[in-house]
């Protein structure tokens, strides 16, 4: 297939919050708005898929209720509706993202089609699919195996690529490629948006994540309790129901005034763009999104430096990174960055300008499009 022929796209995803389903509903939207056509396969809509149209279509996995199963079984389901999808729609690609369950699932739809209706299959690899599952005796062969047999391997970062190569022993090459974040336009002005968080002059310190325990909130909570800047300043976190889990430590660490949760509802652009520093204290991080989509928005972030996070970010330029268990120098940090107003803003501008150079979908986008057309190429004509 020659250059700037559309292709048909099968995009598979969790649909719930998180960065690997909002990184595939991203590309899926640039990708339709290149001239692609896109069909979305997951057991429910991707909360950022774009509107259904010509180009974008979205195909249900329904997952059976079978007594007999102790646990539902989505695997099947899955591999049973790429392959129909794949064969309906003579699919050009089948891109998933997250390896378990669906790499696993690609390659049963794939033995289940005639070879002239086989998609070519490519993984995106996203964190815990490689550093979790990866070395998980019950998952790691199985997850092997799908990578060995896919067309075309990505990883979110360098970092989370040479993990996939010791955790899966590969004896093929992992594309790296970043994700990307185009900021959309605030729905309300930044002012409401802080009085609706009963926010006035307070320095808005954003935390944006599911407070997995990967995320070590804890850490954040005890690192905010100790900060002693001279400006005031609030925690708002957002990606959360509620602080449940964490109730007791916040009311120990006496945080209780200072910590307000934004609900679910609402463009995230809001938020992004009434908030003043980003904080974030993940033992293990494949790339952040979140920190990226601060960026995105003229905003730095105090973050630990493990994992990907320091290819996102240049330490002392577009952000401060801090060795994971340091808790002096996570407080100084973000001290300094609370009190010294000058320092935030230039590299917030700074981290601008990196998420327009190197994470904005303009780069990234035709990164996967090469990769697509490579294979497509060398696939055997439909
Ligand atoms: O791998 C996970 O833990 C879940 C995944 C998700 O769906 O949120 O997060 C990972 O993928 C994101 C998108 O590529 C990255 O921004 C996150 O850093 C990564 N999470 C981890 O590595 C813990």
């Amino acid at each position: 297939m020659s250059r700037g022929v559309a292709l048909k796209i099968g995009m598979v995803c969790f649909p719930t919050v998180g960065g690997s389903g909002t990184v595939a509903s991203a590309l899926g939207d640039e990708l339709a708005k290149r001239g692609h056509e896109v069909h979305f396969i997951s057991h429910d809509r991707p909360f950022r898929m774009p509107a259904e149209s010509e180009r974008v279509r979205f195909h249900r996995v329904e997952v059976c209720g079978y007594e007999l199963f102790r646990h539902p079984d989505y695997l099947t389901p899955l591999a049973v509706a790429m392959a129909k999808v794949s064969a309906q729609h003579a699919l050009d690609v089948l891109h998933v993202h997250y390896a378990a369950p669906h790499a696993i699932a690609a390659q049963l739809a794939m033995a289940m089609l005639p070879a002239h209706q086989r998609p070519a299959v490519v993984v995106t690899l996203h964190g815990s699919d490689v550093n979790m599952l990866g070395t998980d005796p019950a998952h790691a062969p199985a997850i092997r195996h799908a990578l060995e047999c896919a067309d075309a391997i990505t990883a979110v970062s360098e970092s989370l690529r040479a993990q996939a190569q010791r955790a899966f022993s590969l004896r093929r090459p992992i594309d790296v490629v970043h994700n990307f974040f185009e900021p959309g336009s605030p729905g309300r002005p930044r002012e409401a948006v802080r009085r609706a968080l009963g926010v006035g002059d307070e320095v808005v310190v954003l935390h944006h994540s599911n407070l997995r325990p990967v995320k070590r909130f804890d850490l954040l909570l005890e690192a905010v309790s100790c900060v002693r800047s001279k400006r005031p300043f609030r925690l708002v976190v957002a990606g959360a129901d509620d602080l449940a889990p964490y109730d007791d430590i916040v009311r120990r660490l006496g945080l209780e005034g200072r910590v307000v949760v934004h609900p679910r509802e609402g463009a995230i652009e809001d938020l992004l763009a009434a908030a003043d520093l980003g904080l974030f204290t993940s033992e293990s991080e494949s790339f952040c999104l979140s920190i990226l989509e601060l960026m995105a928005f003229g905003c730095t972030s105090v973050s630990t430096a493990v994992g990907g996070i320091p290819e996102v970010v240049e330490n002392g330029v577009s952000g401060l990174l801090v060795p994971f268990g340091d808790a002096d120098a996570l407080v100084r940090a973000v001290e300094r960055l609370i009190d010294d107003t000058a320092l935030r803003h230039s590299l917030g501008g700074a981290a601008q300008q990196r998420a327009r150079e190197r994470f904005s979908a303009e780069v990234i986008v035709p990164r996967y499009t090469e990769i697509y057309r490579r294979l497509v190429r060398t696939q055997p004509t439909k």
